[in-house]
């Protein structure tokens, strides 16, 4: 807890750090009460820095000793401020051994040594590791780590660190030891510990080189028929680095440890991943295809942080996105790589682009904005951001568009050349991406520093007698926080032409042919106009292909070229989009009919062109099912100046019902078309049948005849697998039918399977049926805990961000919730109240009535003393104007 007012750290202000460290050796006698910690850690005097003070931080620890040089220090030697140890005029070189005191057991915020479930596990990143003990806690200070783990070996049989094992034995009193030594230097983020009663599945692999290397996957005792997923995921994901980027493991020994209570997804401490058990844990029983795809890309993500963060880290935590949104991308091409196909790959960058518009859109355009490297902030926790993460991936991903993939690949070699050992910055990672393709990056710059989502405009002409076709794109974007007048960015436009039959017509840009039927253009100006010739036909324009840039794009399209888009655009991604346009514009339409209470209808244009990507049988069955996926609420409420949430939620609620009913028969024929009879696999294309046999089956349920409900009883009963059981309970609640009794069944079937009782508070807490008081009720249930992150996001999270219509409820009912919560959380973990904090972002844009009532619970929470930093930044930004 703050006690202070919070302090805003700049960018600008970064100074080297005072002294470097050579060695740290760390002792632990773990005890969940009073665990003592003692560090000894060599270091010198920074040549680069001006100053002689070393300076430590250090929270919520107690001091118990303090020397240096093998002297003691005496009070008057040093300064012990409130987060930090200073020593000023020290030595040029200088051991320190600090002897500090905490206390595991009592520390809910799951930062720095805490206990889950009895054990020992650690979380350090961005500044855990001052919580364990004083240290230069930063991360351009790295150093080589021996750590000397001491337990009582009944408790805690399993004892692991960073590295390699390197001697383990028996003490007195029931007690054990390992001793652990990682031979890379780390920032102190990377430190990890696990103490606890664990089990493993293992495995030697050989790599590439035919080096060989252990892989252990460690679990709570009766999880390990739940442990070959992730250990799959982990051999692909080192076969995959080694053949797409040349990047070997470099340590004898990989662990990965689940643990029930974590902050997010999973933490990629070196040579020992601890990751959330979410992420870890599945079988066909209690895993749906969509925790498998997780799995696999945060396994992939965290070994790739093994290069991209580790190896190479950042300078100071404003270049995070340098490791994250890196580390996105790779994992973004390893899971598509996974599937293969051309298709397949289209259909994870759908997701992408929808994650984009759902999440990073609209934190760009609120309160929180801020550049994929930010210029300033309060609670670094807070930046860990999908602007950072998801952004910075497609910042990334803009290099490979205008590079292409050997040109990107050159400058990851070159950066890896420059940079291995050390903590640098997202210019240094620009620059070898110029340097290795001699080409000028310099206003790429602008993807970092400013933020906002960029909107670009085109206007087109066609030139019959010259045949020629020009475009003419125009670029703003919009201010944010502390940012005007924007200077122009450097955008990848992916384009391609369509011809009247459909196919891409070849292309020649500006005098040059392309080769290709799609071009990328480097739009780099305020406008900018392109000229294709030999165009012997009006085309149609398929502008922005594959989502070359993370932009809002306007165009004037009428409805007869998006449909042919939406039949033929050879670029999978926006054939799709062409569908979200036409369901986008009708949607739109349809919630200004609600608020003025006129009557809806839905046009058979539009129904027709479902229908025909609903029954094409040459689609992939998981496009189709993206294709029919109706723009969110959240997306909706984007696209408006003023958002009434009930209208948008009638609206759309409207447009399904309508889709339903008119599309009646060809859903129930395609839902029997994609079973998946036989034993349950997670392939891409099993899953993306069940995904499209499931949606069919939402669809059949909207508003359900006997026969439906049958239907979904049957699929809830019959299921041979997770996805298919959730997704029958799913549109059992939706239907409204009474589903009770369905919902008894399936929690006391997996009442001993916690991230199966998160799924079961998950779906009930985002179904419109679900009003308050019910959500209420559940937190009364036995099984609720505010304590645990994945239960309480479960349950809170779903409601407040994923049932707007009764989130949203005309008294205000929900937002006093809401306020209640965010400030009973940050009394237990910061990090997570933080982030439910962020769910009233975008309260300025509300109609007047909720709106006021949003900015007296947002009051409500900022008049509410002493708050964490976390809330209190998001809280504060959040009612500045
Ligand atoms: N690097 C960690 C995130 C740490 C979050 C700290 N609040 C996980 C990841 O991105 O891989
Ligand atoms: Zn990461």
């Amino acid at each position: 807890m703050r006690t202070d007012s919070p302090q805003t750290i700049f960018r600008k202000d970064y100074t080297p750090p005072s002294y470097l460290v050579h060695t740290v050796e760390l002792g632990f006698d773990l005890d969940p009460a009073r665990t003592i910690v003692a560090n000894r850690v060599t270091m010198s005097r920074n040549p680069d820095s001006a100053s002689a003070d070393i300076v430590l931080h250090g929270e919520e620890i107690e001091l118990v000793a303090l020397r240096m040089n093998g002297k003691a220090l005496r009070p008057g030697q040093y300064l012990l401020g409130a987060s930090t140890l200073t020593i000023p005029k020290a030595p040029a070189e200088v051991t320190l051994e600090i002897e500090t005191l905490c206390s595991p057991e009592t520390n809910t915020t799951l930062s720095g040594l805490y206990v889950s479930n009895g054990s020992f596990y650690t979380q350090c990143e961005a500044e855990g590791f001052r919580r364990i003990t004083y240290f230069p806690d930063r991360p351009d200070v790295m150093a080589k780590y021996t750590v000397m783990l001491r337990a009582d070996k009944r408790r805690f049989p399993v004892l692991l660190s960073n590295g390699n094992l390197v001697e383990r034995g028996e003490l007195d009193d029931g007690r054990h030891y390992a001793k652990w030594e990682d031979p890379f230097k780390k920032p102190s983020y990377l430190f990890a510990l696990v103490a606890a009663r664990l089990v493993c599945q293992e495995e030697t692999y050989t790599l590439k080189s035919g080096r060989e290397v252990l892989l252990q996957v460690w679990v709570e005792e009766g999880n390990l028929d739940k442990t070959d997923y992730a250990m799959q995921s982990l051999k692909n994901s080192i076969r995959w680095d080694e053949e797409r980027f040349g990047l070997e493991l470099d340590l004898d020994r990989f662990m990965i440890v689940a643990v029930g209570d974590f902050n997010m997804g999973a933490m990629e401490n070196k040579g020992l991943n601890i990751f959330n058990t979410k992420f870890v844990l599945a079988n066909p029983r209690v895993a749906t295809d969509i925790d498998y795809a997780g799995i696999e890309a945060v396994v992939g993500h965290e070994y790739f942080h093994n290069w991209t963060g580790n190896r190479v880290t950042c300078r100071d935590w404003f270049q995070l996105s340098l490791k994250e949104g890196l580390t996105v991308f790779r994992d973004q091409e390893f899971s598509a790589d996974m599937i293969g196909t051309a298709s397949g790959r289209a259909v994870t960058r759908i997701d992408q682009v929808r994650t984009l518009r759902q999440a990073q859109f609209p934190e760009d355009a609120g309160p929180m904005a801020h550049p994929v490297r930010p210029d300033s902030f309060v609670e670094i926790n807070n930046f860990y951001t999908v602007t950072v993460y998801e952004k910075g991936a497609e910042v990334v991903r803009m290099y490979q568009t205008l590079l292409g993939r050997e040109g990107f690949r050159k400058g990851m070699d070159l950066y890896f050349a420059r940079h291995d050992g050390q903590a640098v910055q997202c210019d240094d990672f620009r620059n070898a991406m110029a340097d290795a393709n001699g080409i000028d990056l310099s206003q790429f710059e602008r993807w970092y520093s400013q933020a906002g989502t960029p909107v670009v405009s085109a206007v087109t002409r066609y030139d019959a007698a010259d045949e020629t076709y020009e475009i003419t794109l125009s670029q703003r974007c919009p201010d944010t926080p502390g940012q005007s007048d924007k200077l122009p960015f450097h955008i990848p436009v992916a384009i391609g032409l369509l011809g009247a039959d459909g196919n891409d017509l070849p292309l020649a840009v500006n005098g040059k042919v392309v080769g290709a039927t799609t071009a990328v253009l480097d739009f780099t100006e305020a406008e900018q106009t392109f000229r294709f010739t030999n165009v012997h036909e009006k085309p149609v324009p398929s502008i922005l292909r594959d989502f070359s840039a993370p932009v809002v794009l306007e165009y004037g399209y009428t409805d007869e070229e998006l449909l042919h888009l939406f039949r033929h655009d050879s670029d999978p991604v926006n054939r799709w989009e062409a569908g979200q346009r036409l369901a986008m514009a009708r949607l739109l339409k349809l919630t200004a009919a609600v608020a003025d209470g006129a009557t809806l209808a839905l046009d058979d244009t539009f129904i027709a062109a479902q229908r025909a990507v609903l029954v094409d049988a040459s689609l992939d069955a998981a496009f189709r099912e993206q294709a029919l996926i109706l723009p969110s609420e959240t997306i909706i409420a984007e696209h408006m100046d003023v958002v009434d949430p009930q209208a948008i939620h009638t609206a759309r609620q409207f447009m399904r019902r309508t889709m339903a009913a008119e599309l009646g028969p060809e859903l129930l024929e395609q839902y029997e078309a994609n079973l998946t009879p036989g034993p349950y696999s997670p392939d891409a294309q099993s899953a993306g049948k069940r995904g499209l046999k499931n949606l069919c089956l939402a669809y059949l349920m909207v508003a359900p005849g006997p026969a439906e409900i049958k239907l979904a009883r049957n699929q809830f009963e019959k299921a041979g697998n997770m996805t298919d059981r959730a997704a029958a309970l799913v549109a059992l609640i939706h239907s409204g039918a009474d589903a009770s009794g369905h919902l008894q069944s399936f929690y006391d079937d997996f009442s001993g399977e916690a991230l199966v009782v998160d799924k079961w508070f998950a779906m009930q807490a985002a179904a419109p049926g679900t009003d308050l008081a019910a959500v209420r009720a559940l937190m009364l249930h036995p099984a609720f805990t505010l304590k645990n992150p994945n239960r309480a996001r479960s349950l809170l999270f779903n409601f407040c961000n994923a049932n707007p219509s009764r989130f949203h409820a005309a008294d205000g009912s929900g937002y006093a919730f809401w306020a209640e919560h965010v400030i009973a959380l940050d009394a237990i973990n910061p990090q997570v109240a933080a982030r439910l904090a962020r769910s009233m972002d975008r309260w300025r844009r509300y109609v007047p009535e909720l709106r006021s009532r949003m900015g007296a619970a947002l009051e409500r929470v900022a008049a509410a003393g002493p708050l964490s930093n976390d809330v209190a930044e998001v809280i504060g930004k959040a009612l500045a104007n």
